[in-house]
Formats: structure tokens, C-alpha cells, sequence
């Protein structure tokens, strides 16, 4: 394991937490909205998202400081609504994630759609307050609208749901891939270039490895459901082969998938090889391909 990248994890991860506890306990909301959001804020997520954009911009050797904690931090709430929504029965009916009962087993199905909406708005707020250049601003929220809309996110889950019981070609799926996990993943990369003032080269090059990043995410997670426990994921496994779903291991095999993921990760070395070259230091960079556990294939 990089020594960087974990002692900048232990360092950061808990003041993200700190951040969005902070701000998500200030809204002065009725009490059953604030702790069905707090309860899946806090249920144990990894916090993957702000974390690599602050070791982009820690990477680009910008200081941390709280405000651009909150920045980064965004994203999360909108990466808990995705979860909480797509455990809803009409979604993927999921009564387990991160080991706990999901937000509508604890709350009702109501509560947990208005939780959902509630990060969602929330997320653009933070980004509308932050105490940066307005121009700044106003890139990030349209980028995140983007990551997080119809051309991101929910086109990946549309794409996911319409995909059942209907084979996708490769490019098919890589754009189901895309939309659902790298497209925030690519975000986050693209919050970081931003916030550590990247130079346009290097920005090129951090959104290219946050859509490598979030491809290896997505197929790495096809995997782990095929080859993964339930008590080691906290989810139910081998859902997607149960509900038909379009996968990488489905579409190629599991040697397949686990060759496009090993893939991918060259590529993401190549990127961090062309960064080191434009100046920027990537030790801590690197510690993010370690979350690959690819022996276990
Ligand atoms: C319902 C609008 C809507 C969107 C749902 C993102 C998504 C689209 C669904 C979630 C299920 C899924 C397979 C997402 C793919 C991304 C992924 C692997 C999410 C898990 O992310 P982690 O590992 O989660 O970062 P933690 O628990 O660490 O926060």
C-alpha cells in the first residue's frame, strides 16, 4: 500500500466527515429529513470522490484548507442521493448497502426519495456558497449538473435499467459504465485540476484518468459481485447475473473483465507517467490504483 496515499486517507477522511456533518446538521429542516440524510451520509461510505479531488489539488501543491474541504465534499452528497435511490424498490430493491439496511428500510419509501432529492439540491448549494472566484463557481456547478444529469449519471442508470435482458455490444456498456460511475469520478478529477489552478495539459490529462479511474471503478465492481461476499461487500452479491444486467463479466467473462481492467490501469499509469512529466507530483496519485485488488482473480 502507498504510504502517501494512506496517510493522506487517515488525515483527510475525517474531515470530510467533519464537513458534511457539520453543514448537513446546520439545516434547519424537520428532524426525520435531517437524520434519514445524516443516516446514509453516515453509514460508512469510503468517500473515494472528494478524496481524489483533494489529492489533485494537494497533488497540484495547493494547501488544504476547510472551504476547499467543502468543495470537494459536494459531490458526496450527490453520490448518497444515487445510492439511496437506486436501493428504492422501483430501482435496484436493495435492502443492504455498506453492510446496514438501506435509507427506505429505516425511513419508508417517501422519506428516502425526499432524502435523496434533499443531498441532491443541497450538493449545488455548497457549490453556490463556496468563497471562490465566481467564474470558478459557475464551472463547477454546470460540470457537476453534467456529471450528475442526463448526460452522466442518470443516462447510466437509464441505460442499466433498459439493459435488462437485452445483450449490450462492448461500446454499449462502456457508455452504461460511464454514465453511472466515471462520469462523477471523472468530476472529481476535473473539481481538483480546477481547484489546484492545473495548468490546461495537465487538466487534460486528470480528467483522462478520472474516466479511466471510474471505468476500472464500475468494472471492478462487476467483479466483486461475481466473485466477492456478502459479508464482504455489505450488498447482496451475484445480483447482476440474477437480474440479467450488462456486465463485463457477463459480456467477456471474468478473465475478460479482469483484462480490461488490468487495461485500464495501465492506461491511468501511462496518464500519471505524462503528469509526472508536466510537473506534478504523483505519489499520492498512484495509491489510487492499489484500491484494484486484481490477485484476487
Ligand atoms: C438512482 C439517480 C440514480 C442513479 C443511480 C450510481 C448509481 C446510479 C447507482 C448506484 C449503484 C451502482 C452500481 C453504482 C455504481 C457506482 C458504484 C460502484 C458505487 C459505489 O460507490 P463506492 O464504492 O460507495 O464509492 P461507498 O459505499 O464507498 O460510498
Amino acid at each position: 500500500m502507498n504510504k502517501a496515499y494512506k496517510e493522506f486517507v487517515g488525515k483527510i477522511v475525517p474531515k470530510i466527515d467533519a464537513c458534511l456533518d457539520h453543514y448537513l446538521e446546520s439545516i434547519d429542516c424537520r428532524l426525520v429529513l435531517k437524520r434519514a440524510m445524516l443516516y446514509s451520509i453516515d453509514a460508512g461510505g469510503k468517500r473515494i470522490r472528494p478524496v481524489l479531488t483533494l489529492a489533485i489539488v494537494k497533488s497540484l501543491g495547493v494547501d488544504l484548507d476547510d472551504e476547499l474541504v467543502k468543495a470537494a465534499s459536494a459531490v458526496e452528497l450527490i453520490h448518497t442521493y444515487s445510492l439511496i435511490h437506486d436501493d428504492l424498490p422501483e430501482m435496484d430493491n436493495d435492502d443492504l448497502r455498506r453492510g446496514k439496511p438501506t435509507n427506505h428500510k429505516m425511513f419508508g419509501q417517501a422519506m428516502a426519495v425526499l432524502a435523496g432529492d434533499a443531498l441532491l439540491t443541497t450538493s449545488f448549494e455548497w457549490l453556490g456558497q463556496l468563497a471562490i472566484d465566481d467564474s470558478k463557481k459557475l464551472v463547477l456547478i454546470i460540470a457537476l449538473s453534467k456529471a450528475a444529469g442526463p448526460l452522466g449519471m442518470i443516462n447510466g442508470q437509464v441505460g442499466d435499467i433498459k439493459g435488462e435482458n437485452v445483450q449490450y455490444n462492448l461500446e454499449e456498456l462502456k457508455k452504461v459504465h460511464y454514465g453511472k460511475t466515471a462520469a462523477l469520478l471523472e468530476y472529481s478529477c476535473y473539481c481538483g485540476s480546477l481547484l489546484g489552478n492545473a495548468t490546461e495539459q495537465q487538466q487534460t490529462e486528470l480528467v483522462e484518468f478520472g474516466k479511466k479511474f471510474g471505468l476500472a471503478f464500475q468494472i471492478y465492481d462487476d467483479i466483486l459481485d461475481v466473485v466477492a461476499t456478502e459479508e464482504k461487500l455489505g450488498k447482496k452479491v451475484h445480483k447482476d447475473n440474477d437480474e440479467n444486467k450488462n456486465t463485463y463479466p457477463q459480456l467477456l467473462g471474468l478473465d475478460g473483465a479482469y483484462d480490461a481492467l488490468k487495461q485500464n490501469i495501465t492506461e491511468m499509469q501511462k496518464i500519471l507517467a505524462r503528469l509526472q512529466q508536466l510537473g506534478m507530483d504523483c505519489n499520492l496519485l498512484s495509491g489510487f490504483l492499489d484500491y484494484f485488488k486484481i490477485s484476487e482473480g
